[in-house]
């Protein structure tokens, strides 16, 4: 879980954005990706919570900083990136009222040691600001993006379908709500990998909302690989509260079930002093430093 968390925090980067563009346009491909990080950089705000308690909070990967190949973008042939919709930005948070992009990059990459050339696409990615004159309302996020690699001796694609991925204020409560699969092929291998997960989170000071505050969550994650027909987990996690980046109270249920078909299960709680796991009954407590 954890390597998981680095891989979504390598591909999260900060871009400033302002400003409005004309619908259906083509645009500038570093354009397109303004909002689509500022999107990601507010889907990811619930990501530590989450993954103290062992749960990974799938962002967006971003082109451009996808870690994969290190290119300079004016080596992107991204020519027909398309944003069409309602471009308008009234509080100025990066968030476009509705957004779609539309569009297919390309690079190619050679040097002593070989030749790799790749491609980014945007299919219908919609950015929606839920409340354009609040810029603390969240984002909303659906569509689909994929990329390749391929080498003169092994290929890699992904497809990233986004059903949903929504972080939306409601009062004194945000509430999430992330759907979605990828399909990854490497070298002729398909791996499936599915997750939904939706929840709530309640900052202790209002004007500190990602500081420390009060989760609420459940959701399940599936997948399947060459060596593995299918596994799965779910979880409930239940008023966990986030302080000075620990949890300190509140408990989760996990259930996970191996590509063999076992089944397990175990809940953890948490206190300011220590976190104890239960494992039918077994129970077991750590400090919790
Ligand atoms: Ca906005
Ligand atoms: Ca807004």
């Amino acid at each position: 879980m954890k390597s998981v968390a680095k891989v979504l925090l390598a591909a999260l980067f900060f871009l400033a954005a302002c400003g409005g563009q004309q619908a259906n346009e083509q645009t500038d491909p570093q354009k397109a990706v303004e909002p689509l990080a500022i999107a990601n950089e507010q889907l990811y705000k619930l990501s530590q919570p989450l993954a103290l308690a062992g749960v990974p909070a799938p962002v967006l990967v971003m082109p451009f900083d996808s870690g994969v190949v290190a290119l300079d973008t004016a080596e992107w042939d991204c020519s027909k990136v398309v944003v069409s919709g309602d471009l308008t930005d009234g509080d100025r948070d990066g968030i476009p009222v509705n957004a779609t992009y539309n569009g297919r990059c390309t690079w190619s990459y050679s040097d002593s040691s070989g030749s790799a050339e790749g491609h980014w696409e945007f299919t219908n990615l919609k950015i929606q600001d839920p409340d354009d004159a609040d810029p603390g309302a969240g984002v909303k996020a659906s569509g689909q993006v994929s990329w390749g690699v391929q080498t003169g001796t092994t290929s890699v694609t992904l497809v990233w379908n986004l059903d949903r991925h929504d972080l939306v204020k409601q009062g004194a409560t945000y509430n999430f709500d992330y759907e979605g699969s990828w399909t990854a092929t490497v070298a002729g291998n398909t791996y499936n990998f599915k997750y939904d997960l939706s929840g709530d989170w309640t900052p202790d000071n209002a004007s500190d909302p990602w500081g420390d505050g009060v989760i609420n969550a459940k959701g399940s994650f599936s997948g399947s690989g060459p060596s593995c027909a299918s596994w799965s987990a779910t979880f409930t996690l239940s008023a966990l509260h986030f302080q000075g980046s620990k949890i300190v109270s509140g408990s989760g249920s996990y259930t996970v079930t191996g590509c063999d078909g076992k089944t397990a299960s175990a809940t953890v709680t948490w206190s300011a002093s220590r976190v104890c796991v239960t494992v039918g009954n077994n129970s077991a407590c750590v400090p919790n430093d």
